[in-house]
């Protein structure tokens, strides 16, 4: 299956794999590589050491490009900026935020440059900075996120911009890819789905609430304060959703969620921790290898297209 994106990146498959903070670490990257689409470290909030050092592992265990996904709200977001052209990498997506500083330094580097946005100004302007492509996230994603759904950010998103168009946000199967295709979209980014393969480094319970989430077990936190993020329903959610609605300030809601993505993805706290998941988490309901599920998604959606 050809596309823009996937001649573009030199990938067998248009499936990239999501930046997620914390979980997004080499082995992960370098899995979905090899099994054909295209990984991703995450920078999140991480100093930019250790991203180079993530980039250097994932290399090691693969001869496939992997790219690195740039946190525009990290404190360390402008050092992780000059590692990945210190490094080489081929591929920088960037979330949370508008990359428009670093795309002269990432062009003049030959780095394909694909911003994550959440709106179609954002993409406008994106493909006007010299965007290769952008990633058009609706909310149905995990973690920070935008208002519009995919249904609608991606057909539009589409329509206003010439550059390629990969969608995100509620897809785990063939079915999503197909029903992004028939949006416009030249490929997709899958985030949730990857969090439960079997090289994913995430707490076994991390893995297992995903697994038994039901479609109704998605909560949003912090929208009063202009800065939602999508998790599974737990005691954290509702606390924070409580002191929201007492009308607690977005700097004192934040101290107190400080570390708690770290504290569910790496010592399984999931009452206490955040769990960052997309809507999709519903559906998804089986450890794999990113090889299988990335086979088992291409072979269903290629039914479905016709490919
Ligand atoms: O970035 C993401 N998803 C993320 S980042 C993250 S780490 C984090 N954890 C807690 C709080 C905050 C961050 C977890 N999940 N997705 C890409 C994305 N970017 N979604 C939405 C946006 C976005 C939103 C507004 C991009 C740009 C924007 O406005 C930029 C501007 O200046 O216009």
């Amino acid at each position: 299956m050809k596309t823009r994106v996937t001649e573009m990146l030199g990938i067998e498959f248009p499936i990239i794999q999501g930046g997620m903070a914390w979980v997004a670490e080499h082995h992960l990257a370098a899995a979905v590589s090899a099994a054909g689409g295209l990984g991703l470290i995450g920078g999140a909030n991480a100093p930019a050491e250790v991203v180079r050092d993530e980039i250097r592992k994932a290399k090691a265990i693969t001869d496939k490009p992997v790219g690195v996904n740039v946190m525009l709200l990290s404190p360390y977001a402008e050092e992780v900026a000059k590692v990945v052209v210190e490094e080489g990498v081929k591929v920088v997506t960037t979330g949370a935020g508008n990359p428009e500083k670093y795309m002269d330094m990432w062009k003049a580097a030959g780095i394909k440059v694909i911003p994550v946005v959440a709106s179609v100004a954002l993409a406008k302007r994106m493909e006007k900075y010299g965007a290769d492509a952008v990633v058009a996230e609706g909310t149905e994603s995990g973690g920070h996120i935008g208002e519009a759904t995919t249904m609608t950010l991606v057909p539009q998103v589409v329509d206003a911009v010439s550059i390629p168009v990969i969608a995100a946000g509620g897809i785990g199967d063939g079915r999503g890819i197909a029903a992004a295709f028939m949006l416009g979209a030249e490929a997709v980014q899958i985030g949730t789905r990857f969090v439960v393969s079997k090289e994913s480094i995430v707490h076994e319970n991390y893995k297992q609430r995903i697994i038994k989430a039901k479609d109704i077990d998605s909560a949003v936190t912090g929208r009063s304060h202009g800065h939602p993020v999508r998790c599974l329903r737990n005691k954290m959610t509702r606390e924070y959703n409580r002191l929201e609605q007492e009308g607690k300030s977005f700097e004192e809601l934040e101290y107190l969620t400080l570390g708690t993505l770290r504290k569910a993805v790496q010592d399984g706290d999931i009452t206490d921790g955040t769990v960052m998941a997309g809507q999709i988490a519903g559906m998804i309901n089986k450890e794999q290898t990113c090889k299988e599920m990335i086979d088992e998604m291409m072979e269903q959606a290629g039914k479905l297209l016709n490919w």
